[in-house]
């Protein structure tokens, strides 16, 4: 058995090299630029200075209460999509989801046939002193216990998955790196919906986990029945992470509504997405789908009952 189907998880530096680390940061400072150009026109902010850099315009954002995560994102929320909802889908975090290290791991855990599942997310955490009390989001504040496949729906529980969560900062025990719970226990627990989908202590003892560290450029990968949370960030830098899946091409991404690609295949190499334009008009076309559709959930938890015990 490997070390990863026994503990759930890996741990492993140096996943993705400086120059992919590097247009992720040129790539974010853009659109960071124009979205606070556009706040200073709305009157919302003050003008910008020159030696302001990507994380200080959120510092800006915050205190000023504008809703700057979700037009980092790389996906749609969770509900509330509108033919205007921004998100980023753009060539560097195309460049990071087809990164030739990032595949090699997904395939040695599925196998050569291999596509980009949609839930994904950036995950750009500020100092959480900084963050507004009601702020409960986990893509900005410490990620509650759960498994991913918890954050499916029912379609993918025979799905081959995996998730990789790569280091754009260094992940500390004081800017709120993963933890994880060894092991893949052999169905999912109950998880409920309070401010975010979690497993609470009833039915998941906290018991053996410990957190993971990792360098910028680094990775957590996880089995999708692998428990793991965040710490929460009391350093004074933001922590910045990216969260993939892969599953096996044919099988159900457990969020059809949402768009997903060929990233990998041996037995059919022309299915393999190689343009990034395309990923973003799927994404766009998703969202004007959506836009006009009812409402459709992303995971199947309630809000009371007894797994919220
Ligand atoms: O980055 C985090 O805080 C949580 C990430 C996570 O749960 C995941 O990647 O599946
Ligand atoms: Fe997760």
């Amino acid at each position: 058995m490997s070390q990863f189907e026994r503990d759930g998880y890996l741990v492993l530096e140096d996943v993705i090299d400086r120059g992919t680390i590097a247009a992720i940061h040129a790539e974010y400072a853009e659109l960071m630029d124009k979205m606070y150009d556009d706040w200073h026109a709305m009157g919302k902010v003050p003008a910008s200075s020159s030696d302001m850099n990507f994380f200080d315009k959120i510092d800006v954002a915050i205190n000023a209460g504008i809703e700057w995560y979700q037009p980092l994102d790389i996906s749609l929320p969770h509900s509330d999509i509108s033919k205007t909802t921004p998100m980023h889908i753009g060539p560097a975090v195309f460049k990071l989801t087809t990164h030739t290290n990032v595949l090699a791991i997904a395939e040695a855990i599925l196998g050569p046939e291999l596509t980009s599942n949609p839930i994904q997310h950036v995950r750009i955490k500020p100092p959480e002193r900084k963050v507004a009390k009601h702020e409960d989001r986990a893509h900005i504040v410490s990620t509650d216990w759960h498994q991913d496949l918890g954050v499916t729906m029912e379609s993918a529980d025979q799905t081959d998955m995996v998730t990789i969560w790569l280091a754009i900062t260094d992940a500390t025990l004081e800017n709120g790196c993963l933890q994880v719970k060894p092991g893949v226990p052999s169905e999912m627990l109950p998880h409920c919906t309070l401010n975010q989908v979690g497993i609470t202590e009833k039915h998941m003892s906290r018991d053996g986990a410990f957190p993971t560290p990792v360098r910028a450029g680094g990775a957590v990968v996880f089995h999708p029945l692998t428990p793991h949370a965040s710490l929460p960030n009391n350093s004074d830098e933001y922590r910045w992470s990216f969260d993939l899946r892969f599953n096996v091409t044919g099988q159900s991404t457990g969020r059809d509504q949402f768009p997903s690609f060929v990233a990998r295949s041996s037995a059919n190499a022309a299915s393999v997405l190689k343009d990034w334009r395309v990923w973003r008009s799927m994404w766009a076309e998703t969202r004007n789908r959506l836009s006009q559709s009812d409402h459709i959930p992303q995971h199947r938890w309630p809000s009371d009952g007894p797994s919220c015990a």
